[in-house]
């Protein structure tokens, strides 16, 4: 394992300042130097989070820019384009050609999908956290009504299984791209080949995926990123317990928020309620919630870290809330690894420490499973989750993802999301 001497507090904070520095653009934070040349959207959303104690004005130029990419459907893009590094990634703005669609903003390029709707969340974490209220507010201000139309595209233009919950139509909307939980949606399509970011592929992607990423990719945009052919006709439709659980949080959150921004909250309680609804009764089986693939109507048997995103909600019922954290302590998560938390199950054949989101531990799921216990009293587990992530860093730097059994560093170095979020959790311990 490549280690390190561990670093103090205060060095670790200057370090992850000296990433978030060298990543920034001018306008926006890109995920990594190299390989992510451009803005994404939970990435930036992590960092925006990361930033809310120490910098409103970043964090908000951090949301804003994300938000110039918003179509006027109300979709938030996974992808704003940096201009400078145009097709410095794959697929880059000629293979989405979002200026051929009307509904695109006219000076910005951008990919046609989604990504986690977390930007709710992340503007209640920079209200709460702020230490420039004043200026936090107007953020509020400016960026509600994006919010709210992003939650109307949600609610409109992606239930497709007509139960209440928003449906993912490609695995990068899930952030967790090679996930083995797309496996089967992915299987039954038909096999395609493409040269996809062959430099990459022996590290940590599945070959035969990713032409499929791509063909999915060109089917949705062939359609003319079309409503009623994601409905009828697209074949990957899922609807996945992290994306709606962080849906429902940053409903949750927009409720709250509405008398700053003048707006009723009404709306958001009732999305609120009927997302738990619906998580509960179309993803909930055997103890613990599962990916729905809405073309074979099938749960995935197997259980990644996603599986624990409903957790994010202050609502869920605490039988369901000790169910999932027995589930998240026990050997199959976090009792049989040093390092929080696994992104799959390891008794599961698919798992494999070395694979993106097939194995390896993130810091923004970590990030995510430690707010859900907080939220719900699990004080010792939200702790040991802020402890270990924090370990990770300590020592093996801010890396993209890290071995859950010891800890080493895989992917991308000088990670932005890790070095954000390192701020967040060193907030306890550290002095502004
Ligand atoms: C990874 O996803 C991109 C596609 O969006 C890729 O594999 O090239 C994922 O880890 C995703 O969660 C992340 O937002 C993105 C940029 O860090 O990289």
């Amino acid at each position: 394992m490549e280690a390190r001497a561990a670093v103090d507090d205060v060095a670790l904070g200057r370090e992850a300042w000296s990433v978030l520095d060298a990543n920034w653009t001018g306008s926006a934070t890109v995920p990594a130097p190299g390989l992510y040349p451009h803005q994404w959207n939970w990435d930036s959303t992590f960092v925006a989070i990361g930033l809310s104690r120490w910098d409103t004005r970043r964090a908000g130029a951090e949301l804003l820019s994300l938000l110039a990419g918003q179509w006027s459907t109300g979709m938030v893009p996974h992808i704003v384009f940096h201009p400078a590094a145009a097709e410095a990634y794959f697929p880059g703005p000629s293979v989405w050609r979002s200026q051929d669609h009307p509904a695109s903003p006219n000076e910005v390029l951008t990919s046609g999908l989604t990504q986690p709707p977390l930007q709710g969340l992340a503007l209640w974490w920079m209200w709460r956290h702020t230490t420039d209220r004043e200026m936090a507010a107007a953020l509020v201000r400016r960026l509600y009504p994006m919010l709210a139309a992003q939650h109307d595209y949600l609610t409109t233009a992606r239930d497709l299984g007509g139960g209440g919950l928003a449906a993912i139509v490609h695995p990068w909307e899930s952030g967790m791209d090679d996930s083995p939980v797309w496996d089967a949606p992915l299987e039954a399509l038909p096999q395609v080949r493409y040269a996809y970011r062959s430099e990459g592929l022996a590290d940590g992607h599945l070959d035969s995926h990713h032409d499929r990423y791509v063909s999915l990719a060109l089917r949705y945009r062939d359609s003319g990123y079309d409503a009623t052919y994601l409905r009828e006709d697209h074949p990957f439709a899922v609807e996945d317990p992290m994306f709606n659980g962080i849906w429902l949080a940053s409903c949750q959150a927009l409720a709250e928020l509405a008398p700053l921004a003048g707006a009723d909250p009404q709306p958001y309680r009732e999305a609120v309620e009927r997302i738990r609804a619906a998580l509960l009764e179309r993803l909930w089986a055997d103890g613990v919630f599962h990916t729905r693939d809405l073309r074979s109507g099938r749960l995935s048997p197997v259980c990644t870290v996603g599986c624990f995103g409903p957790m994010l909600d202050p609502g869920l019922p605490t039988e369901r809330v000790a169910d999932l954290v027995r589930l998240l302590e026990s050997p199959r998560f976090m009792g049989a690894v040093g390092y929080p938390v696994p992104s799959c199950e390891i008794r599961a054949p698919q798992f494999d420490r070395s694979r993106y989101w097939r194995g390896p531990s993130w810091m923004n799921t970590n990030w995510l499973l430690r707010r859900a216990a907080a939220i719900h009293d699990q004080t010792g587990l939200a702790q040991v989750l802020g402890a270990g992530t924090l370990r990770l860093v300590r020592q093996a730097g801010f890396r993209e993802c890290f071995d859950p059994f010891d800890g080493s560093g895989r992917g991308s170095r000088d990670f932005s999301w890790s070095a954000a979020l390192t701020l967040d959790l060193l907030a306890d311990t550290v002095d502004p």
